[in-house]
C-alpha cells in the first residue's frame, strides 16, 4: 500500500473525529455562533501569515522540480490573506490585534521546526497532512452550507477543484518522497502525519472553546 493509503487508514479513527467536529457541522447547518467563526478567522489568518515563512524554508531543501510549484503556494497563500481581509470586512470582523491562542502558536512553532529541522519528505508529510485535512474538512461543510453564507467563500477555496488538484498532487510526491526514505525516516513520517492530525483537531476546538493561553486570564495572554 502506498504510504499516503498507509497512514489515512492508520489515523482513520483521528481523521473521523476531526470531521465530525462540531465547528464544521455547525458552520455547514448554518447554526454556527458569530463570535466562534470569528475566532477561527483571527486564528487561521495567524495560521496562514506563518505557512509562508513555512512552505518558503522548504524550497532550499526542496528537488529542483518542486521549487515552482512550492513558489506558486506561496502566491496562493498571499491571496489567501486577501480573501480572509475581504470576507472580515464583508462580515464585521476585526481581524487583526488578536494574539495567537495556545493551540494556534503551538502548531505554528511545529510547522516551522519541521521545516528547518526535520528532512524535506517530514516537513513535506507535515504539509500534506494539513493541506488534506482542510480540503477534507471544508468538503464536509459543502455538502449543506447555504451558498449566500458569509462563509461560503471559505468552502470555495479548499474544497473547491482547484485545491483537491494540488491536495492530490501533494498525495503523489508524498508517496514518492517516501518510497525513497528508509524505514527510519518513514517512521518519522508517520510520526509528524498523526501529530499533524492531531493539531487539526485541536484547532477546530480551540476556535469552539474560545481557549486562550492554559492558566492565564485573557486579558493578561
Ligand atoms: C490549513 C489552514 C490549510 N489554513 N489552517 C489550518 C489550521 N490547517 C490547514 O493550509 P493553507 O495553507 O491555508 O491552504
Amino acid at each position: 500500500m502506498d504510504f499516503v493509503a498507509e497512514q489515512l487508514a492508520r489515523v482513520k479513527a483521528l481523521w473521523d473525529r476531526m470531521l465530525d467536529h462540531r465547528f464544521l457541522r455547525d458552520t455547514r447547518d448554518g447554526t454556527i455562533a458569530f463570535d466562534t467563526f470569528a475566532t477561527w478567522m483571527r486564528q487561521d489568518y495567524l495560521f496562514v501569515e506563518a505557512a509562508i515563512p513555512f512552505i518558503a524554508a522548504l524550497i532550499p531543501k526542496a528537488p529542483p522540480q518542486h521549487r515552482d510549484p512550492h513558489s506558486n503556494v506561496i502566491a496562493a497563500l498571499q491571496k489567501e490573506l486577501k480573501l480572509f481581509e475581504e470576507r472580515a470586512g464583508a462580515a464585521g470582523v476585526d481581524l487583526r490585534g488578536a494574539p495567537p491562542s495556545f493551540t494556534c502558536h503551538a502548531y505554528i512553532q511545529f510547522l516551522l521546526a519541521t521545516a528547518y529541522r526535520a528532512s524535506y519528505a517530514e516537513a513535506y508529510c507535515v504539509l500534506y497532512a494539513a493541506e488534506k485535512a482542510y480540503h477534507d474538512s471544508w468538503s464536509v461543510v459543502r455538502k449543506g452550507i447555504d451558498p449566500r453564507s458569509p462563509w461560503y467563500p471559505f468552502v470555495e477555496n479548499w474544497a473547491g477543484d482547484a485545491f483537491a488538484q494540488y491536495v492530490a498532487h501533494l498525495e503523489g510526491e508524498l508517496d514518492k518522497l517516501a518510497q525513497a526514505a528508509g524505514p527510519a525516516e518513514r517512521a518519522r513520517m508517520a510520526e509528524y502525519f498523526e501529530l499533524t492530525t492531531k493539531y487539526e483537531i485541536a484547532f477546530w476546538e480551540m476556535a469552539v472553546t474560545g481557549e486562550g493561553w492554559p492558566g492565564i486570564p485573557d486579558e493578561h495572554a
